[in-house]
């Protein structure tokens, strides 16, 4: 990591960043139902590329040179920053990157439902360093470094000690995008019978983050994105779990995170990459 940078600055931005595209999906929730573009089992808001602007307007005025990955569509959003400040040209540095999700659990915001949350992390050659889950609606701030606790609120969080995938709750994501590899039904049944519950909830960084802090044992999904992962990821490790990418092709990442202790008999039962 570039001796200039330290993991403690990057997250004071990460928090910054976070929290500027969180405050402004929660001040525009009257707004949910405005569509950008709809798709059969899924639904891109306008306020998601609103969110991602105002995410990337903070990291910019701290690292104008930076490359920033984010989930929505970037000619979208670079119209948005254009109209406010003349976007300068990237040039990333060292192989920096910023990896955004300005609303992860865009379809239960749009519902209405309070599981929802913008996550931004801070990557050096694709490792996280600082990364920062922010979900308004209910008031809860994960954070971590690489060299840092996880913290919610400001609060060190850990695992939980279950040891037997038997007591452990499972959250997963049953996502129906076409062609996406999904959950299939034989795959719930059989992960069913194997934990104490499966628990669906909508938001894969928040999922990870309710691991971390000892609220669930497991979480697994076969294709979300890097963006849904950056951060919750490093939160869950800081916080004494474990992680695993089981498969990536381009951006999409079939990825499990853990307490650890229910880690290897839950890969067990995972389908083979
Ligand atoms: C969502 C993930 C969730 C997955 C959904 C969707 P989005 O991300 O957080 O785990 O099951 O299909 O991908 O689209 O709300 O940012």
């Amino acid at each position: 990591m570039p001796n200039t940078l330290h993991p403690q600055q990057c997250l004071e931005v990460a928090i910054a960043a976070a929290r500027a595209g969180g405050r402004h999906a929660l001040l525009n929730r009257h707004r949910c139902h405005e569509v950008h573009q709809a798709f059969r089992h899924d639904v891109k808001l306008q306020l998601d590329l609103e969110c991602q602007a105002r995410v990337i307007e903070v990291i910019r005025a701290q690292f104008p040179n930076h490359a920033i990955l984010g989930e929505e569509d970037e000619a979208a959003v670079a119209g948005m920053l254009a109209a406010r400040q003349p976007a300068p040209t990237q040039i990333p540095a060292e192989n920096i990157q910023w990896v955004v999700d300005p609303i992860d659990g865009t379809v239960n915001y749009y519902h209405g439902l309070p599981m929802w949350c913008c996550s931004v992390a801070m990557q050096v050659d694709g490792a996280s360093v600082a990364g920062a889950v922010y979900a308004p609606e209910i008031d809860e701030l994960y954070t971590a470094t690489v060299d840092g606790p996880a913290l919610l609120n400001g609060s060190p969080i850990h695992v939980s000690d279950e040891r037997e995938l038997s007591g452990a709750i499972l959250l997963t994501g049953l996502s129906q995008k076409e062609g996406a590899d999904y959950v299939s039904p034989s795959m719930v049944e059989r992960l069913g019978h194997s934990v104490q519950k499966i628990r669906v909830l909508g938001s894969a960084a928040l999922d990870m983050c309710r691991v971390a802090r000892g609220h669930a044992e497991a979480y697994w999904e076969p294709a979300i994105y890097v963006w849904d992962m950056a951060a919750a990821g490093l939160i869950v490790e800081r916080a004494g779990g474990r992680v695993s990418l089981l498969n990536r092709q381009d951006l999409r990442v079939s990825f499990m995170a853990t307490n650890g202790h229910v880690h290897a008999a839950l890969r067990a039962l995972l389908p083979p990459l």
